[in-house]
C-alpha cells in the first residue's frame, strides 16, 4: 500500500514541470484542471457554452467515408469509433518521413536519434528510450498535414465538439520495445489507465502507421467510461487509475485493445480511460491529431512537456 503511495507521488512529480508551465500559459486552463473531471461541472460547461450550429458537409476527404454525423454519433455512445483508415499512400509517406528525420527520446530534446537506430541510441545514451517524438519536426512532413486539415476530421470535430472546435494537437511518435523506466512510462501515458485533462471536451483521432497487434502496444480504451464515471474517479486528484481497479469498475466486457494494420485509425473522446501499452516486441509509430474547443499553447500543440533535469 505504502509502495502504491509512493508510486503515485513520483508519477504526479514527473507531470509538475508540465502543469506549472500549463498554469503560467494559460491561467484558465488551471480551472479546467482542477474542476474538469467532475462530470456535472463538465456538463454544465458544455451546455452553457452549447451553440448549435449545422455540420459541415464533406465534400472531398481521404477517407473513405463521408458521415461526420454518424461518426460523432458512435463516439458519444461508446467513447470510440473504430477503423477510420488511412490511404496507403498517406501512410507510407508518414511511415518514411518518420524513419528519415530524427526525433526525441523519451519526451526529451537532449536524446535525439534516428528510429532506425533504436539499439545504438540505447547503448550511447545509457538509458532505456521507450519513445521518439517528433514535436514540431511534424510540420516537416506534407501528408500530416494533410491528414489534419482534411474536411471529415474536422467535420466530425464539429459535429461532436460544437462550432467552437479548434484544432488543439498534432504528434507523431513511435514506441519501442525496451525495459522501460517507471516515469518514462508515466511521462508516455503508457501502462496506465487514465484520462486526459486537456481542455473542457476535446476529440482526438489516432492512426497507426506501422501494423499493431498485441505485442506492438497496442491502445486501449474502456468503452462508455467517458460519460459514466465513479464518483471516486472524479474526485480525485490522479487522472491515473490502476488496470485492476478500472476493469472492475468498469467491466472487462467493455476493455477494447485497438489492434490493426499500418493506417488503421479510430476517433476517441480522452475523456474516457484510456492508455497506450509499452510494446513486447514490435515498434509501433502513431500519430495524433486533436480537436478542442479552447486555445492551446505551441508546446501543448506539439504534445511536448516540460522535463526536469534527468
Ligand atoms: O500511446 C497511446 O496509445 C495513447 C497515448 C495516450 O494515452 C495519450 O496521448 O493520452
Amino acid at each position: 500500500m505504502k509502495r502504491r503511495s509512493f508510486a503515485r507521488l513520483r508519477r504526479i512529480a514527473t507531470r509538475i514541470p508540465t502543469y506549472f508551465a500549463d498554469a503560467v500559459d494559460n491561467p484558465e486552463w488551471l480551472v479546467m484542471f482542477a474542476l474538469g473531471r467532475v462530470m456535472p461541472v463538465r456538463r454544465a460547461y458544455r451546455r452553457f457554452r452549447a451553440v448549435p450550429a449545422p455540420i459541415p458537409t464533406v465534400e472531398r476527404t481521404i477517407f473513405a467515408t463521408r458521415d461526420a454525423a454518424a461518426i460523432a454519433t458512435t463516439v458519444r455512445t461508446d467513447g470510440i469509433r473504430p477503423a477510420l483508415d488511412l490511404p496507403e499512400a498517406i501512410t507510407r509517406e508518414i511511415h518514411d518521413f518518420a524513419l528519415a528525420t530524427p526525433c526525441y527520446g523519451n519526451m526529451d530534446r537532449r536524446l535525439e536519434f534516428l528510429a532506425p537506430d533504436h539499439g545504438a541510441a540505447e547503448q550511447q545514451f545509457g538509458r532505456p528510450l521507450l519513445t521518439g517524438h517528433y514535436f514540431d519536426r511534424v510540420e516537416q512532413c506534407p501528408a500530416m498535414t494533410t491528414v489534419r486539415q482534411d474536411p471529415l476530421l474536422h467535420a466530425v470535430a464539429a459535429a461532436y465538439l460544437g462550432p467552437r472546435v479548434r484544432l488543439a494537437a498534432a504528434r507523431l511518435w513511435w514506441s519501442f520495445p525496451t525495459r522501460p523506466r517507471e516515469e518514462d512510462l508515466h511521462l508516455a501515458s503508457q501502462d496506465r489507465f487514465h484520462f486526459d485533462l486537456d481542455d473542457w471536451q476535446t476529440l482526438k483521432f489516432f492512426f497507426y502507421l506501422t501494423d499493431v497487434d498485441e505485442r506492438a502496444g497496442p491502445h486501449v480504451y474502456i468503452r462508455g467510461s467517458h460519460r459514466q464515471r465513479l464518483w471516486r474517479h472524479q474526485l480525485t486528484l490522479l487522472v491515473g487509475q490502476p488496470t485492476d481497479e478500472v476493469v472492475a469498475a468498469y467491466g472487462a466486457r467493455n476493455v477494447l485493445s485497438v489492434m490493426g494494420e499500418a493506417g488503421y485509425g479510430f476517433a476517441e473522446d480522452p475523456f474516457g480511460f484510456h492508455m497506450g501499452t509499452a510494446p513486447r516486441a514490435t515498434p509501433r509509430l502513431m500519430m495524433e491529431i486533436a480537436f478542442g474547443v479552447s486555445a492551446a499553447s505551441r508546446r501543448r500543440f506539439y504534445g511536448e512537456p516540460v522535463v526536469g533535469l534527468k
